[in-house]
């Protein structure tokens, strides 16, 4: 590329709060040739079994984003002056047709990534991360997962329905677009449904870092042990935001206690530095029961993050970018 990726709005000359609003002010995708890394909104919850109204963090996420600043300190880049990142919009998904939305959300993502471009998307309810996995798969072929989340979400049917918030990661590995020798659950925590939910869960492969191994272990040890396990992989990286602590992120649809701060799930991920990421996703966030955007800001980190993540990927080592 001869061309100098196209910034975000100015923020010394045009106040933060000013004008609409694109993921960290970015451009859209319209506006620029291509991009390498794209934000793609999913406003999408007709999979929730508890609280609805994760449809509306993608314009809540957005609205948090204009705060985040071009450089990340603790990675060492700058993403969006080394490469092209845009917003991609929404996907505009049918809320009374779970599966015409799973056919949507696969079929725009894969267009989106048809020129090599990565995705960090922003749902939704969990649910999305089933068409999402399925695209990067027929990319990559089957991928390592890093599921950071409250719960398991590898139950199999909800009043008889096989597509839920509560089921992708089981039809993932069903349809075999996921690499069963690296699936990794981190946050897990909370009550089940019965001791069979947990060897369920690792007949179908996961491992599992629950909540309370991060705090025992600490972020070092538990960054060792998942990069263990993942290696050189293709790695999905995706976020519920309810992984966090309902004091961390009150904004969600099933809440449960003893969770993550936002500084031990942003510190974890910055550990994935150097993986082969092929796309990533934040979802779970219901704004009308935030505060202070606590949980919408959160979200906007978790998505910096993970551009920041794959700006690295994409620009070699740290070393080699000056
Ligand atoms: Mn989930």
């Amino acid at each position: 590329m001869t061309t100098e990726p196209r910034g975000p709005v100015d923020s010394s000359r045009i106040p933060r709060y000013a004008g609409p609003a694109t993921f960290a002010r970015l451009p859209r995708l319209d506006e620029v040739p291509r991009a390498d890394i794209a934000v793609v909104g999913v406003p999408f919850d007709t999979g929730v079994s508890y609280r609805p109204g994760a449809r509306f963090a993608p314009a809540a996420v957005r609205e948090a984003s204009r705060l985040l600043r071009p450089y990340h300190p603790a990675l060492d880049v700058s993403p969006f002056a080394t490469v092209q990142v845009a917003d991609a919009g929404d996907i505009p998904v049918n809320p009374f047709d779970i599966n015409e939305a799973i056919e949507t959300v696969e079929h725009e993502a894969s267009r989106l990534q048809s020129d090599g471009t990565k995705l960090v998307t922003i749902g939704g309810d969990h649910t999305i991360a089933l068409p999402l996995l399925r695209a990067v798969a027929k990319r990559h072929g089957p991928v390592a997962v890093l599921h950071f989340d409250a719960h398991l979400d590898t139950w199999d049917t909800y009043f008889g329905a096989e597509y839920t918030h509560g089921t992708p990661f089981r039809r993932a590995v069903e349809e075999g677009i996921v690499d069963t020798e690296a699936l990794s659950h981190v946050g897990t925590r909370g009550p089940l449904y019965g001791k069979r939910d947990l060897e369920e869960d690792r007949r179908l492969g996961f491992g599992i870092v629950t909540s309370s191994d991060v705090l025992r272990r600490g972020v070092d040890e538990t960054v060792d042990a998942l990069r263990q396990r993942i290696g050189d992989r293709p790695l999905y990286v995706s976020v519920d935001i309810d992984v966090l602590d309902p004091a961390h992120a009150p904004g969600t649809g099933t809440p449960e206690a003893g969770g993550m701060t936002s500084r031990e799930l942003l510190e974890i991920l910055r550990g994935l530095a150097g993986l082969n990421l092929v796309g990533g996703d934040v979802v779970e966030v219901a704004p009308a029961y935030d505060h202070a955007d606590i949980t919408s800001v959160a979200a906007s980190h978790v998505a910096y993050d993970l551009i920041s993540l794959f700006t690295l990927d994409s620009a070699g080592p740290r070393e080699e970018q000056t």
